[in-house]
């Protein structure tokens, strides 16, 4: 399998299910900042132009979210996927959330805050969007009231979705969008910290300045 991705970006969560999976990949470096993303080459295996891409065989996958339950679902022997019908429904409802109801407005300052060229950024997205993120990121942090995990008793992919998510807002720190979240806080710390988790975002982008 080939994992085409860059350090800092959205292929942290397929590396993070790689690694867990403990399955032989090969990374392929695309570099956004020197144009790769455009490159034909590149919109030959992803016409959106966007990481990550997952190649496995003759089988090209794209969107980071279907990556991570195609890889579990690959390989069930691993259990990154219950297998009760309600679990996985619980695991599909958060992985939703964590990319709707927590990235996009993360996605949104970003954007307007870096990522668009200045003349396309509108300030007063960014109040709107850090609200939407908070209102939402309160509901997870109930969620977590005595949980270890989003779902059940055991680690699924859905854990690694959510706190590469928090991790997007741990990174937008100016923000200060995780001070009074401290469940969510300790649940991403906690994650992190397991044995074959990948870099934090900030390390990602650290290794690309060595
Ligand atoms: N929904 C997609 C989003 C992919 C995405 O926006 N990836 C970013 C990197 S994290 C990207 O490639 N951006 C390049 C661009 O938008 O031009 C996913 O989760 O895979």
């Amino acid at each position: 399998m080939k994992l085409y991705g860059f350090p800092p970006t959205r292929s942290i969560r397929v590396l993070w299910t790689l690694r867990e999976l403990d399955v032989e990949f090969e990374f392929v470096n695309v570099d956004p900042t020197k144009g790769e993303l455009r490159r034909p080459e590149f919109l030959a295996v992803n016409p959106a132009g966007k990481l990550p891409v997952l190649v496995d065989g003759d089988f090209i996958l794209t969107e980071s979210v279907a990556i991570v339950l195609y890889l579990a679902e690959k390989y069930p022997e691993k259990g990154l996927l219950p297998s009760g019908l309600r679990a996985r429904a619980e695991v599909n409802r958060w992985l939703l959330f964590s990319a709707t109801e927590l990235e996009q407005p993360l996605w949104r300052i970003a954007r307007h805050t870096s990522l668009y060229p200045p003349e396309k950024r509108l300030a007063a997205e960014i109040p709107i969007a850090r609200q939407d993120f908070l209102d939402m990121a309160a509901v997870l942090e109930k969620h977590m009231d005595g949980r270890q995990f989003l779902v059940g008793d055991n680690v699924t992919v859905a854990d690694f979705v959510a706190a590469y998510t928090l991790d997007m807002a741990a990174v937008l720190e100016k923000y200060m969008l995780l001070d009074k979240l401290p469940r969510l806080r300790e649940f991403m710390e906690r994650m992190y910290k397991r044995p074959n988790a990948p870099p934090r975002i900030a390390e990602a982008f650290a290794s690309l300045r060595r």
